[in-house]
């Protein structure tokens, strides 16, 4: 008797939860909802940058990029930040304490795309890190002129060391990115670049060119470059296109492309940028838009660097840190840091993992949702 008033229980609690979830969807689509316009747009501009965008209609796919993402050009997300704050330089392995001038910087990349932050890391994380990159370096060669071919990259850093984990989620980078990019942002590339004596300049780009979407129009990434060895004007110093974040299509010339870019266009580039000269331990700061390139490397000696760079929470990172990070290590990794790797939901559900979160999955006793249900239902995988 008890069983089947309980049963009856059920059934009517869940007779009323579809009641209740019907309701809820009859004022979802009923009620006017502050995304249906967006949402709209955005499914109608997909579906005509599928059948690429005539000339004359490229101008209004921008403004409507500009609309959907909030993010005006040339000015930061609409969301108030701080702009003086406190904060330990370099992490755990530093109790210096610092106060950092959010909103000059800010100001330095909206109007000329860049900004240098001189002391970025205190000398003691610096030694970690050269100690951690000697480790690597020394056993890879780039592969084509885009990556350097007396140039040496190490990938996906932040697996490799836990000094990286604290420089990756630095309060300082963490409050530049909260103005330019949206909550949830990712990290999408995470290398080390040691460019040797007698490498030649690297194709003027930017950083965000892999998202093949009209300019101008606001950054889809941030990119930040430390320096390990100082930057001269020699060594092979980022070399800048001051004010180039804010050009249109048609004035980049030089876009990202393994091709050589045309001699000519790469000349007059060159002939616009100046070098980031900047101390070891300083960080340039630059917008996904904006043209750089490693400079030439005319002396005796290399020069090191590591660069991280964030990006929108719904583009594509470069890196695959999902397969790239050992699961062991990310199991280690603080939330914020996971968060950065993608171990995270941009709402409604962008990264969700068979409709839970993400870093569920790094559980020690999780497994996987889908071998589970099929065990459960008794089904082969792949049926
Ligand atoms: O090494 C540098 O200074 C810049 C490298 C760079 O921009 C890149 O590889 O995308």
């Amino acid at each position: 008797m008890p069983r089947i008033l309980s049963r009856e229980r059920t059934a009517a609690s869940r007779s009323k939860r579809r009641a209740d979830y019907r309701q809820r969807k009859r004022s979802r689509t009923s009620a006017p909802s502050a995304f249906a316009p967006a949402r709209k747009s955005v499914l109608a501009l997909v579906s005509r940058e599928k059948t690429a965008p005539a000339p004359e209609t490229r101008e209004s796919l921008r403004q409507q990029l500009v609309l959907l993402t909030s993010l005006p050009l040339g000015t930061p997300r609409n969301r108030p930040g701080t702009d003086r704050f406190d904060c330990a330089a370099g992490g755990r392995f530093s109790g210096r304490h610092m106060s950092f001038d959010a909103a000059r910087h800010v100001a330095a990349i909206e109007r000329d795309g860049y900004t240098i932050i001189e002391d970025f890391l205190p000398a003691s994380v610096l030694a970690e890190v050269r100690r951690v990159l000697a480790l690597y370096l020394d056993t890879n060669a780039g592969r084509n002129d885009f990556e350097g071919t007396r140039t040496e990259r190490v990938y996906t850093l932040v697996a490799r060391a836990r000094v990286f984990w604290d420089i990756v989620t630095d309060a300082r980078v963490m409050s530049l990115c909260e103005r330019f990019l949206l909550p949830n942002f990712l990290l999408t590339a995470s290398q080390a670049i040691r460019i040797g004596p007698g490498e030649t300049p690297q194709p003027i780009h930017s950083d965000d060119a892999f998202h093949l979407l009209p300019r101008p129009r606001p950054m889809i990434s941030l990119s930040t470059i430390v320096a390990v060895d100082p930057f001269t004007a020699d060594n092979g110093a980022t070399t800048i296109i001051p004010g180039s974040h804010l050009w249109d299509d048609e004035k980049v010339s030089g876009q990202f492309s393994f091709e050589p870019v045309a001699p000519e266009g790469q000349a007059e580039l060159e002939r616009l940028a100046v070098a980031a000269v900047m101390p070891a331990g300083a960080c340039v700061v630059l917008a996904g838009t904006l043209l750089h390139g490693g400079g030439r490397n005319t002396t005796n000696t290399s020069r090191t660097a590591f660069s991280n760079q964030y990006c929108q929470p719904w583009a594509r990172p470069q890196e695959n840190f999902f397969l790239g990070v050992p699961r062991e290590v990310a199991q280690q990794m603080p939330p914020r840091l996971l968060s950065l790797l993608g171990y995270s939901i941009h709402p409604p559900f962008i990264g969700q993992m068979t409709a839970s979160h993400p870093i569920k999955s790094l559980a020690p006793d999780h497994e996987n949702r889908v071998v589970a249900q099929a065990r459960a239902a008794g089904a082969r995988l792949p049926e």
